[in-house]
């Protein structure tokens, strides 16, 4: 190993010997003093050398540009000058590996590079402060989701990418070349965790990635997008809703309580509220109406009118239920005495959608008249009809997208800023 402790460690260990490993994050050379900031992904270490006092060798070592690779031992000591209160004295510098062409940015932050910059050279963006504290906020997140669906008794499944049917209706799908047959990438797991509820796994969960070839180019959607997903057995939409509500509050509970410095970094205060208010559609229309919003029933939200209603309500966090049928999809299930309407959901989190569900259609009947009402060919869903005929429980579930909550948790502007290689129409590469 190149390193006895971390950064952050070290700092706690004055008096005490240790070896760093890291970059170089800044150097100052005042002839006789020669300064080197280790930088590793938990904090900054001012490394100090002093002629007469330390090995001239050290000293010659430590004149390396930004961003070379190093590792340095010496002893940690109290210093009034460096920033974090402490320094090290080192006794030895090594060089791990030079700079052989120029670094693409300011890592230290202090020139801001511009964001499609940062995505072509990730691997030096997430040395900045910013980006690694995203990274580690979205990593709490993804492990809080899986926490708290273990709490709730639901097991991990792991459903196929590679499907021969869409599952979120016809459009925007990634076709592959499967063999001799046509397949497509998949929108989402909504089909296989059903199945897997149908089986009897009552309750489920998965994180997965999921492909739109939505040609649209926006702040908030990407080509691949990864979904963590719930689906509970016996269950109908208010059970759902609630079981999204506890997720959610988790999460954020879990980050606010872990990831106090990388908040601190992004310059976030989050906020976990103890509950989430519930609305219906038709009352959120009513409302917008009543303020002089045009906005017709059956109508989806606008990025506007989903502003004009956090002023309304005073906040920008709440649940949609209880939508019009006809503009969600086939498998959610209409009430039975206004089918006109349906038991699905939205979550909008700080005034963007980032979950979204339903209670699911389990008659296959019913199933097959509203593949028809979308369009759909009910033969191309033969294998999920099928599944229906041979005891269906009635269920309900939902999903939240990682990425956009990583993006509203972290108060990013770009969904791209919350994915580490993201995915749009004209980004595949890295
Ligand atoms: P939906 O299509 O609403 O529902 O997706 C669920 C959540 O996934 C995220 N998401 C996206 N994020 C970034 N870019 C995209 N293109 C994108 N598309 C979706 C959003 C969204 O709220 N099967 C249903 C869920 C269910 O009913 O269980 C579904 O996929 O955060």
């Amino acid at each position: 190993m190149h390193r006895t402790h971390y950064v952050s460690e070290a700092k706690k260990m004055v008096g005490q010997r240790v070896a760093l490993a890291g970059w170089v994050h800044e150097v100052r050379d005042l002839g006789k003093l020669k300064f080197v900031q280790l930088r590793d992904w938990t904090g900054i270490m001012q490394i100090t050398a002093k002629a007469g006092r330390e090995p001239k060798e050290v000293l010659d070592a430590m004149s390396q540009p930004k961003e070379t690779v190093i590792s340095a031992e010496g002893l940690v000591q109290e210093s009034k000058i460096a920033e974090a209160g402490v320094e090290l004295i080192p006794s030895k510098f090594t060089v791990l590996n030079s700079i052989t062409k120029k670094v693409p940015f300011e890592v230290t932050g202090k020139v801001p590079a511009d964001l499609d910059v940062r995505l072509d050279f990730r691997y030096v963006d997430l040395r900045t402060a910013g980006a690694s504290a995203v990274f580690k906020i979205r990593s709490e997140i993804a492990q809080a989701f899986r926490e708290k669906c273990r709490m709730l008794g639901a097991v991990e499944l792991h459903p196929p990418t590679i499907v021969e049917a869409a599952t979120e209706g016809g459009a925007d799908l990634f076709r592959v070349q499967y063999f001799e047959k046509e397949a497509f990438l998949v929108q989402s797991p909504q089909l296989y965790k059903q199945l897997a509820v149908i089986g009897g796994m009552d309750k489920v969960y998965m994180t997965v990635p999921v492909f739109r070839a939505e040609k649209h180019n926006t702040l908030t959607h990407l080509n691949e997008a990864l979904q963590m997903d719930l689906e509970m057995g016996f269950a109908d939409h208010r059970d759902a809703v609630d079981a999204l509500e506890a997720v959610v509050l988790h999460i954020l509970k879990r980050v606010a309580k872990n990831c106090e410095e990388e908040l601190k970094t992004l310059g976030r205060e989050l906020h976990a509220p103890s509950s989430i208010p519930r609305h219906t559609y038709t009352e959120l229309v009513e409302k917008l109406n009543e303020a002089g919003v045009a906005f017709g029933w059956g109508e989806d939200f606008s990025r506007e009118t989903e502003e004009k209603l956090a002023q309304i309500l005073g906040y920008s966090t709440y649940f949609i239920t209880e939508w019009p049928t006809r503009v969600r999809a086939f498998y959610s299930m209409p009430d039975e005495s206004n089918p006109e309407v349906c038991h699905a959901y939205d979550l909008n989190y700080e005034g963007l959608e980032i979950s979204s569900g339903a209670q699911r259609v389990h008659k296959p009947d019913l199933l097959v008249r509203q593949l028809e009402a979308k369009n759909l060919n009910p033969s191309d869903f033969e294998f999920y009809i099928n599944a229906f005929r041979v005891g269906a429980p009635p269920h309900a579930g939902w999903s939240i997208g990682l990425d956009r909550m990583t993006m509203k948790v972290c108060g990013l502007r770009n969904i791209r800023e919350a994915v580490l290689f993201p995915r749009d129409r004209t980004r595949l590469r890295p």
